[in-house]
């Protein structure tokens, strides 16, 4: 049987005392249908140490998944969704989380969680300098709350994990896009549920189109692809399991597994996004030149031609890919190799020939100045003194209290630290060092330069086992709480958070 502590390792989302425990008692079947009225978590039933309940045998084991042929789907692009209303300088979307089904294997519908009806979300399209209101339904079979990732928004509109949206009620949330062009996320951040909501389907795309971003010519409309790369195990019926487990799982693109995509022998701008819950994706294209243009917070400031992109959970990576000197007919696979992985992600097919009016500039942007910090932080990530849950500065997140107290407009240093193992039967622990409200710029790893494609702004960052990577950021635009954590998802569900005030 595994120990608590392996499963913490390798992410595993199960905690030793209240609420996240729930899960693990759970059946899949019952969780998915949610015919079980679910539990409802204490939400702070996870700082509360007690006795330590005995966790079950993993249900794992249930059958293997249906056969699946590789290639065999198309690649689903999520519909772009249409404002309600739009009035002056705003637009007006609504948008329910509802109960769906998704088929993961062709003809066996399974049941998921849904922005809009689909897995996964509606795309909402907005423009630098222009508002957006999304009204929240909530018509789930219980309370979940949208944070939108990367957003630069007042804080009763973050999304915080205790200030839910009732299952009935709706909340409209305020995005008034005074940032830069990026592509965002919005997803589920509901205390201590988070990661199985997230994995159950509550995510969808969020894209800014900067002011002069149109000016570039980078390629636009049906060639500017969002990919969300997503993973999960499945059971013999095709639905998800959601349990920690050991066993590998699959990776689906947009809620499909290994789908193929027609595309004209030209260039495309592709979004892509690891919103898997603890796996790290390197991207690798057979060797074809991916042309890296924008990080987290958008655009770089000049691209940068790659053949291995690693990309964290949470990270957004977007990349423009020339399929013009390719064959028609030629089929080129987009492939997973991270540490010694060999998965293949989707699958691009040369279609035809087609005009190309876009280009890569050569320089694409001007970073923000980066104003000198004044003030300097250490912010440790590793297990709590426990060794049973995950903390910040060896504090478990509490709601209640202030971790970190920032007075507006001042520019600081973090040194995100991971003290964590190296070595465990299930690889390294790594975290992903993700800050709400404001992006960030990496200043270095240990002293050393940061990764390929770290030069941008950034507001997610791999942080490995021994490592510590300084952060700047400047903390303007709104005061108030917002979070800061790990986004392993199951990390910060079991404590890996923590909050700032801005003052
Ligand atoms: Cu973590």
């Amino acid at each position: 049987m595994l120990n608590r502590r392996r499963l913490l390792a390798m992410g595993g989302g199960v905690a030793t005392a209240g609420g996240a425990l729930l899960w693990w008692g759970q059946s899949a079947a019952g969780a998915e249908t949610g015919a079980s009225a679910a539990p409802v978590a204490d939400p702070h039933a996870h700082h509360g140490g007690g006795a330590e309940p005995t966790p079950a045998e993993p249900t794992a084991g249930t059958g293997a998944p249906p056969p699946y042929t590789a290639f065999s789907e198309r690649l689903p692009v999520p519909r772009v969704l249409r404002p309600v209303s739009s009035l002056g300088d705003t637009d007006v979307y609504e948008l329910p989380m509802q109960h769906a089904k998704a088929e993961f294997f062709p003809g066996r519908p399974a049941p998921v969680l849904t922005f809009g009806g689909q897995f996964i979300g509606p795309t909402i399209r907005a423009k630098a300098g222009r508002r957006v209101k999304v009204r929240y339904v909530n018509r789930l079979d219980r309370a979940a709350t949208v944070h939108l990732h990367g957003g630069h928004v007042p804080p009763g509109s973050d999304g915080f994990p205790m200030d839910l949206i009732e299952p009935g009620a709706s909340r409209v949330f305020d995005y008034p896009n005074r940032q830069q062009g990026a592509t965002l996320w919005y997803h589920d951040h509901t205390c201590a549920k988070e990661a199985e909501h997230v994995y159950r389907g509550l995510a969808g795309f969020y894209l800014i189109e900067g002011r002069d971003e149109a000016a570039l010519r980078l390629p636009r409309g049906a060639y500017d692809v969002p990919i969300m790369i997503r993973d999960a195990r499945f059971d013999e019926n095709g639905g998800m399991i959601f349990e920690p487990s050991p066993l590998p799982t699959t990776l689906h693109v947009n809620g499909r597994q290994k789908p193929y995509f027609p595309v004209d022998a030209r260039k495309y701008r592709f979004r892509v996004l690891n919103a898997t819950l603890h796996r790290n994706i390197e991207l690798y294209l057979g060797g074809l030149d991916m042309v890296q243009i924008a990080s987290d917070g958008g655009l770089l400031p000049e691209p940068l031609p790659r053949k291995k992109i690693l990309i964290v959970p949470g990270e957004r990576v977007e990349i423009v890919v020339d399929f013009s000197a390719q064959a028609i007919g030629s089929k080129l696979v987009l492939t997973d190799v991270c540490d010694g992985a060999d998965e293949p992600v989707m699958r691009f097919d040369v279609a035809r020939r087609a005009f190309d009016p876009s280009r890569v500039p050569g320089r694409l942007r001007e970073l923000p100045a980066l104003p000198a910090a004044t003030v300097e932080r250490d912010v440790k990530l590793s297990f709590s003194p426990s060794g049973e849950e995950f903390a910040i500065n060896d504090k478990t997140f509490d709601p209640n209290r202030v971790d970190t107290r920032i007075v507006e407009g001042t520019t600081e240093i973090w040194r995100v630290t991971n003290t964590d193992p190296a070595e465990t039967p299930f690889g390294p622990v790594n975290h992903t060092f993700h800050m709400h409200l404001v992006p960030f710029r990496v200043l270095d790893r240990n002293g050393e330069p940061p990764l390929p494609g770290e030069n941008g702004l950034k507001d997610t960052v791999l942080v490995r086992p021994g490592e510590t990577v300084r952060v700047q950021a400047t903390f303007s635009g709104y005061k108030g709480r917002y979070l800061y954590h790990c986004h392993l998802q199951e990390h910060s569900d079991i404590g890996m958070m923590a909050q700032m005030e801005i003052v």
